[in-house]
């Protein structure tokens, strides 16, 4: 029997970024270096496969910095911690090895550097998670006020509407993260936004070739996680921008098979933190079910690449 014809849209740039690639490098450096166990204070990123394969070599992941042992090396997530966090892990003499996105590091400066200028913070961020939580511990309560909507511009409550600056996270939608700062700038004319939002540069463009490949195709699959927030985005953008059916799968075996039934045309993506071997996965899976023809619609090249600390480049 003759399968139905497909035409797979491949987007490119999908998958690891330069903080994922370095911050997995990073835990597997520590354990040639250390050997196992070497405790990550949470997912590493936020991907099931990743972490499972990491757990398998020797990592032991945990949330909180109480659930290490002092005599072990500790690794932070690529996401960031709050300011407290390192410096309780100096305080109990760890051996502690900062895996944050040199990009989210970024930010955590330009927070300090507004700080140090008088200047309080609103950032645009998503409540809980990990990027925001270590972004705003950077600095004392109060410095810096989340919103994560425009809907929440008009009850913030600042010390002083002539000192304020604008911060965000480095994965939100570019085009939500638009209209709150427009927001924010009709009610607050003198906030310092900075010329470019701190959306980062694999975000920018994941979202920008899942624009392209929209309107040619009748379903997106996101592979990511569904705590990921960069991938979330991604499912978002493909609504948004015209494919009516973007869903977010973590693997080949999440695909629902009966709500693709009848499609001619399929895009696929992946967030930032999933790995290479899943997108190969759900492409496999649509060629056991379609003669299925791949177009790569490539929006962008990316060679961005950031060095491992210093501690993982000198030899044991
Ligand atoms: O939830 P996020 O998109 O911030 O993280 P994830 O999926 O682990 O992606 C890589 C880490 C991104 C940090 O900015
Ligand atoms: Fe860094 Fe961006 Fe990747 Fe986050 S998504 S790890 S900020 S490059």
């Amino acid at each position: 029997m003759s399968l139905p014809p497909l035409t797979l849209y491949l987007a490119a740039p999908r998958g690891f970024c330069a903080g994922v690639d370095r911050a997995i490098r990073i835990v597997e450096m520590a354990l040639q270096k250390w050997g196992a166990p070497v405790y990550v204070r949470h997912e590493i990123v936020h991907n099931k496969y990743v972490v499972d394969d990491l757990r398998a070599k020797g990592a032991v992941f945990v949330e909180e910095l109480d659930d290490c042992p002092n005599d072990r090396p500790v690794i932070f997530s690529a996401h960031g911690v709050p300011k407290a966090v390192p410096a309780e892990a100096a305080r109990r003499e760890m051996i502690a090895v900062d895996a944050t996105c040199p990009l989210v590091t970024k930010v955590h400066n330009e927070a300090a550097r507004h700080f140090s200028n008088g200047l309080q913070m609103v950032m645009i961020g998503h409540e809980g998670h990990p990027e925001t939580v270590g972004t705003m511990g950077q600095l004392p309560p109060g410095e810096v006020l989340l919103v994560e909507t425009v809907e929440d511009v008009p009850g913030l409550q600042v010390r002083d509407p002539a000192k304020l600056a604008m911060i965000t996270q480095t994965t939100l939608s570019v085009d939500d993260t638009k209209d709150i700062a427009a927001a924010l700038q009709a009610r607050f004319p003198a906030i310092v936004i900075p010329a470019k939002d701190d959306i980062c540069y694999a975000t920018t463009n994941r979202q920008a070739a899942v624009k392209a490949i929209a309107p040619k195709i009748d379903a997106l699959l996101v592979i990511g996680a569904p705590n990921s927030s960069n991938s979330k985005r991604l499912v978002e953008v493909g609504s948004a921008s015209g494919c009516a059916y973007s869903q977010l799968v973590q693997r080949a075996a999440d695909i629902d098979w009966r709500a693709l039934s009848g499609i001619t045309s399929v895009g696929i993506t992946a967030g930032a933190s999933a790995p290479e071997v899943l997108i190969n996965e759900v492409i496999d899976a649509f060629r056991a079910r379609f003669e299925t023809t791949v177009e790569l619609v490539e929006t962008a090249v990316e060679n961005v690449e950031f060095k491992v600390p210093k501690v993982l480049r000198e030899t044991a």
